[in-house]
């Protein structure tokens, strides 16, 4: 396929802006591969710094959450405008720490990714089945809710915009990661259901990531499979090392 590989740094609430930049500027002294994007997802209070580091590189930026309003009154949140501004190309959105911890819902997952795509902003939208849900045989009715609701009211050119991020719950952060079999049919199923919804054109376009425990030692056997473009990835990749290895596959 002619799709290219995105691999995506979701460095989750860690890091100052002085770990930051530092990161930042060392991974900018290596010679960044072209045939992948990288892209680094920072907190909020790094990502101006972080931005004017990144301005004449091929890394690109990305927010790990977002409000769906321009403006208004709504203490502690902040815009797609406001990100857009600092130079933000990328949101993760609906990501299942947010599902969990913040009550967010497929409506609310809509609302931002509508907003994202309006502001000039690309989503990573994050979905997947917690272990209940695949004991239960459910993981291909809940991939199919969480991207239908996700996607719900877009246009077949916007859906093409977004970067979805198939993420089981059980595999992140506890070291247990989908075989690259399972992520591959699952993965594979997403895509299926996206042709559903913007047909095969736009299915065969859209890139779908791996999340879940993604680190160098198995970043290779994920992209060896047919239908995964990338990785979404926390723990490995807070070190440059890790990082920039991977890339390597
Ligand atoms: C899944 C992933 C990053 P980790 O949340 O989105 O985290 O790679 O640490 O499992």
């Amino acid at each position: 396929n002619t799709r290219k590989p995105i691999i995506a740094g979701n460095w989750k609430m860690h890091k100052t802006v002085f770990e930051a930049t530092d990161f930042v500027k060392e991974l900018l002294t290596f010679d960044v591969t072209k045939d992948v994007e990288l892209v680094v997802c920072p907190t909020f209070t790094s990502l101006e710094s972080v931005s004017a580091l990144l301005k004449d590189s091929s890394v690109n930026l990305g927010a790990q959450n977002v409000h769906f309003e321009s403006q208004g009154a709504f203490t502690g949140e902040i815009s797609p405008g406001m990100l857009k501004t600092i130079g933000v190309d990328y949101c993760i959105i609906g990501h299942s720490e947010r599902r969990q911890y913040f009550q967010e819902t497929d409506e609310l997952v809509n609302k931002k990714v509508k907003s994202v795509l309006e502001t000039g902003m690309y989503p990573i939208m994050c979905v997947g089945e917690t272990l209940t849900e695949r004991e239960n045989g459910d993981t291909e009715k809940v991939c199919k809710t969480q991207t239908v609701e996700g996607l719900k009211g877009l246009t077949a050119e916007e859906i093409q915009k977004v970067v979805i991020a198939y993420e089981p719950v059980w595999a992140i952060g506890t070291g247990k990661s989908a075989t690259k079999e399972d992520a591959n049919e699952t993965i594979g199923y997403i895509r299926s259901v996206v042709e559903q919804l913007a047909g095969a054109e736009v299915a065969s376009v859209i890139r779908i990531q791996y999340g879940g425990s993604v680190k160098p030692e198995n970043i290779a056997e994920y992209m060896s499979m047919e239908h995964i473009d990338g990785a979404l990835v926390g723990g490995a990749s807070l070190t440059v090392k890790s990082f920039l290895d991977l890339t390597k596959f």
